[in-house]
């Protein structure tokens, strides 16, 4: 899909209005494509820039970015077939074991994740999982939440990734290791609610290893023009299909090798 961008300086103020509201107050959205039917990838992207630009005007802070849509799992539960990304911010962060509130989120859903904490800057195009795994100082545990702000679920991979591809919070546990220290090409996880097994999945799910997520990502920021700096932290990718809780819902992921969260 075309990274070119098509829409007005004014439709992409419109359209980061739009998403800034859903986010903040919690409320579905039609898709941005019912409006706006010849918006192409970059369009959403730019709308996402200038979204982070928002925010970070107002005094959030970036920790650093998330792949998403990187499993086969993920993409047919959401009938698309390209991976995107999303940036972090701080104050999306919930320490581990503690409760996270709902009303402030449209749709909440839960997935597993690696996380990688860089040491190195990296670059595109071209970074591969080799570059990734050698510019990594530690992965941990994650469990991602996302909230896709489109009613009834009912959106294309444009609109999602002007929403930030549903990125909402994330909370960290376990143990970090060193990259080298793990097989990350197939570490099993499993996601609990309320004890019992949602799912089982295996580390190569994340397009057959989680440092391609990141290498993905990578390269999207080069497309996008930029890098990622020494010190980002670094969501790979969901491991298995996102699943909806509810409140009162305990969700705990055990991963092999690296604990649980
Ligand atoms: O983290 C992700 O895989 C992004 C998901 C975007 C679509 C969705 O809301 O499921
Ligand atoms: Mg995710």
């Amino acid at each position: 899909m075309s990274m070119t961008r098509t829409l007005s300086e004014h439709d992409i103020e419109h359209l980061t209005d739009r998403i800034e509201a859903a986010q903040l107050g919690a409320k579905a959205i039609s898709k941005l494509t019912d409006d706006y039917p010849g918006m192409t990838l970059g369009d959403g992207y730019t709308v996402q820039l200038a979204l982070l630009k928002r925010w970070l005007a107002k005094g959030r802070r970036q920790v650093g970015w998330k792949a998403g849509l990187t499993s086969k799992a993920k993409m047919d539960q959401m009938g698309v077939r390209v991976p995107t990304i999303g940036f972090l911010l701080a104050d999306m962060f919930r320490a581990e074991g503690t409760s996270v509130t709902t009303q402030d989120l449209v749709h909440p859903r839960v997935e597993c994740e690696i996380a990688f904490v860089t040491n190195t800057p990296l670059s595109g195009p071209n970074c591969t999982a080799d570059a990734v795994m050698a510019a990594t100082d530690f992965v941990v545990p994650a469990i991602e939440i996302i909230d896709s702000r489109f009613s009834g679920f009912k959106f294309d991979l444009q609109s999602v990734v002007a929403d930030n591809s549903s990125s909402a919070r994330y909370a960290t546990g376990g143990r970090a290791r060193l990259p080298k220290d793990v097989d990350l090409s197939c570490l099993g996880v499993v996601l609990e609610k309320n004890g019992e097994p949602l799912a089982m999945a295996a580390s190569a799910a994340v397009m057959g290893h989680p440092a391609e997520g990141v290498a993905m990502l990578v390269n999207v920021l080069h497309e996008l023009g930029m890098d990622l700096p020494a010190g980002s932290f670094v969501m790979s990718g969901a491991i298995t299909e996102a699943f909806a809780v509810q409140p009162g819902d305990f969700i705990c992921a055990r991963f092999q090798e690296l604990g649980s969260t």
